[in-house]
């Protein structure tokens, strides 16, 4: 499949943004949600930032406080043996019963601005910032839908009680309306679908199952966006494939004659992560029609490959103009890109 990517990738990287908080340094600008919006692309991006430190072997995970609307920091040493230290993005509790797990960054939501899709001006603060007990460990992966003229922008909030999936709604992208929390821990990856169908709000998701089950996408249906129900299994891994380790839905459902396709990724038990799709019935999306064999998109290019966390393409939204999708994606969990394919060359290469 021919795959145009943008020459100016990586289109917005770590350095491009100023951290908020003093002593504290980017490390990530990546997998954002996509809107448009006053004949502007906006990116809703997640910005990732970790305390700087000169001190030899400390390491310190930033907390959001909800109680006092502070940020704090909690010190470990690198040589604690009640910790596992060997993932980037987390300090990971050995023992599972009497310690909690952290993150080694806080991501929160801030704004990119741009009117032709390449060149991005970033807000000077964040649209949204942890704002209460579900958030303490931040906020991350938004995707954002618009319904008529209302923007519902739902994300990944991260804390000690779990990740769980939440919502706002917004009209301006500067005030918003927070809707609470939609999908119990522990969810991430969800999509809502761009209008109603019979009725219904729909939306997929992807539970985390720890003790029986794959990480695999389900589809529910809500009256309101808020209530969500009628839950569904829609796909699984694959066994030996690229999406055999875990799989998510990444950009809102493109509605096509053929019917929904969704572009979702997969990853292997190695953490590679690809895109694929899959097409659904259009009047009930919880019918699988056909899905891709092989990816539409994996990690080639050198900011693809190397980074915080490599050999990553993590697509979150996209803008499509006739036959053409423009899919911004995050790179290696540090930066921002884009690239262009024809939507009905993603539709030929589906098999039933
Ligand atoms: C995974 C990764 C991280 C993320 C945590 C919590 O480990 O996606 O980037 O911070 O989950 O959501």
């Amino acid at each position: 499949m021919k795959i145009n990517r943008y020459d100016e990738n990586p289109l917005i990287t770590p350095g491009d943004v100023e951290p908020l908080h003093p002593n504290f340094e980017v490390i990530g600008a990546f997998n954002a949600g996509v809107a448009h919006y006053n004949n502007e692309t906006l990116l809703l991006l997640r910005v990732a930032e970790r305390p700087l430190t000169s001190v030899p072997n400390l390491i310190q995970a930033p907390v959001y406080n909800s109680q006092t609307n502070q940020l704090e920091l909690i010190d470990f040493q690198l040589d604690d043996p009640l910790y596992d230290f060997s993932d980037p993005r987390m300090i990971r509790s050995v023992s599972k019963m009497d310690g909690f797990s952290y993150l080694t960054s806080l991501s929160y939501i801030r704004i990119a601005r741009s009117t032709d899709g390449h060149n991005f001006t970033i807000d000077e603060t964040a649209f949204l910032y942890p704002f209460n007990e579900y958030q303490t460990f931040g906020i991350e992966d938004a995707r954002c839908t618009q319904i008529d003229d209302t923007y519902y922008v739902n994300f990944t909030s991260v804390s000690e009680k779990g990740v769980c999936d939440s919502l706002i709604s917004t009209k301006d992208f500067v005030s918003y309306q927070d809707k609470g929390n939609i999908f119990a821990p522990e969810n991430k990856d969800v999509l809502i679908f761009p209008e109603k169908i019979d009725g219904s709000y729909f939306a997929l998701h992807r539970p985390s199952l720890k003790s029986i089950g794959t990480y695999d996408i389900w589809i529910a249906s809500s009256p309101d966006l808020k209530a969500w129900g009628t839950h569904k299994h829609l796909i699984g891994v694959r066994e030996n494939e690229w999406d055999s380790g875990r799989i998510g839905g990444g950009l809102v459902p493109i509605k096509t004659k053929q019917g929904w396709l969704a572009i979702y990724h997969g990853a292997t038990e190695e953490h590679r992560y690809c895109m694929g799709a899959v097409l659904l019935d259009l009047d009930d999306p919880s019918i699988v029609l056909a899905r891709s064999k092989k990816p539409i998109l994996e990690p080639d290019a050198e900011y693809e490959k190397n980074g915080f966390f490599g050999d990553v393409v993590f697509g979150s939204g996209g803008i499509v103009r006739g036959d053409t999708l423009q899919m911004y994606y995050g790179v290696a969990d540090t930066s921002m890109a884009c690239c262009e394919m024809s939507i009905q060359a993603i539709l030929d290469q589906l098999t039933v």
